[in-house]
């Protein structure tokens, strides 16, 4: 079996027994006038991602890799959204308010599509999320059990929100989590150093960091 380079230890993996999970590649977040820059952040700290993101998954399509794209937003009557999530920033800012590329983070809208550059094949499972981790109030554990998942190689946006909690209810769900830090980006290099090194302190707390050479390396 493969074994990949990581910290804080390698991690030898079954290709059968993983999967490729690309988290929030939505124009929301990489594209000015969405929902991250309604935030104050600069969208462009993400692009360094696309690339690496892209070599990953030619291999995850090439070794026959199950991949998941997932999706950040809410219903457009924002029934899914809990007050707490929408009254945080100020009226004109917030989800479902209307933006250059469609309301902000309303599925359907414009800014929910994901970039065309890792566009998902129609083979690929594209799941929506109400929130911030992947496995909350989606079916996502279901559907890696019945697959008989146990490794999750994880990228996308951001490493300290989207990504970091769904590396930590990859780990509460029993999976390992091993993150692709070249594949991953904060809005703040700083939080993005902080999440990964959070990620793999103590052992491994909640999982492995490595980086899409070492995975290409290992499985090529
Ligand atoms: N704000 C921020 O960094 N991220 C999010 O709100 N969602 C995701 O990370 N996808």
């Amino acid at each position: 079996m493969p074994i990949i380079e990581a910290e804080p230890s390698p991690i030898e993996i079954n290709i059968e027994q993983t999967a490729l999970i690309v988290i929030d590649m939505q124009k929301d977040f990489l594209r000015h006038g969405g929902y991250g820059e309604s935030l104050g952040n600069n969208p462009d700290m993400l692009a360094r991602t696309i690339v690496p993101i892209q070599s990953i998954l030619k291999l995850a399509r090439d070794k026959g890799i199950f991949v998941i794209h997932t999706r950040e937003g809410h219903l457009p009557d924002l029934s899914d959204c809990s007050p707490t999530k929408l009254n945080r920033w100020p009226k004109g800012k917030r989800i479902g308010d209307l933006g250059p590329m469609g309301r902000i983070l309303i599925r359907g809208q414009e800014g929910h599509q994901i970039i065309d550059e890792v566009a998902p094949l129609s083979s690929e499972l594209v799941l929506d999320k109400p929130g911030k981790n992947a496995f909350y109030r989606t079916d996502l554990e279901k559907i890696l059990r019945e697959k008989g998942i146990i490794n999750l190689l994880i990228t996308g946006v951001t490493t300290d929100v989207c990504c970091s909690t769904t590396v930590s209810g990859a780990n509460d769900h029993g999976f390992n989590a091993i993150v692709l830090g070249d594949c991953m980006a904060s809005y703040d290099p700083s939080r993005h150093k902080a999440a990964l090194e959070i990620i793999k302190a103590q052992g491994g707390i909640f999982g492995w960091v490595t980086d899409s050479q070492k995975v290409l390396h290992a499985l090529q």
